[in-house]
């Protein structure tokens, strides 16, 4: 008979951690379910969560800073690395992969192949066009644009619509240069 004592505390916090991950998913869930029922066309809810993801990123990014001790990223692809594997890892409990850059650097994928924001989802065929983590697209442009990089975010896969990842195409529109605030007199 296996041994019966007190769990060591990584144990605890990894069900703490998956609590509240199910926690997360589920609120999430229920968010888009009202939108849903609020809004009606399903192309409305999807504007709806990117902006809200857009509204959430602006702010997340000051977190995302004070925590990470990541510093100013030299280029956009060093932004895309650290979006993937410390960003996701911070605020979803999973790392994306980095791939199909462009010629010159200025989109590449983002790809999720676990994505806990579906983990109790099955979207009814009312819903087909529904970019159900359109929040994440949202929330990756309001972070990039408060480090003065204006971006365009879009789903390119979608397991919820067959597909055999989470594919998101971050695209830089424009890059502007962080101005030293101090002159050199
Ligand atoms: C910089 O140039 O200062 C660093 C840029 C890093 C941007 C990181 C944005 C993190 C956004 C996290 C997205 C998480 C999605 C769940």
């Amino acid at each position: 008979m296996a041994p019966v004592g007190p769990r060591s505390g990584d144990a605890i916090f990894a069900n703490v951690e998956r609590v509240n991950a199910e926690l997360f998913s589920l609120t999430y869930g229920a968010m888009v379910r009202q939108l849903l029922t609020d809004l009606e066309e399903v192309e409305e809810v999807n504007k709806q969560l990117d902006q809200m993801g857009y509204n959430i990123g602006i702010r997340l990014i000051d977190e995302f800073l004070a925590k990470s001790n990541v510093s100013s990223c030299a280029d956009f692809k060093e932004s895309a690395d650290v979006i993937a594997k410390v960003g996701f890892k911070m605020f979803l409990g999973v790392t994306a992969t980095v791939a199909n850059w462009d010629a010159d650097g200025t989109s590449c994928s983002l790809i999720l192949e676990d994505n806990p924001l579906v983990d109790f989802v099955e979207l009814p065929d009312t819903c087909q066009g529904l970019y159900y983590c359109n929040v994440l697209s949202g929330v990756i442009r309001g972070a990039l644009e408060m480090v003065s990089m204006k971006t365009e975010v879009t789903w390119v896969r979608d397991m919820l619509r067959g597909n055999d990842a989470y594919e998101l195409r971050v695209k830089l529109l424009k890059q502007v240069p962080e101005e030293y605030p101090y002159k050199d007199d």
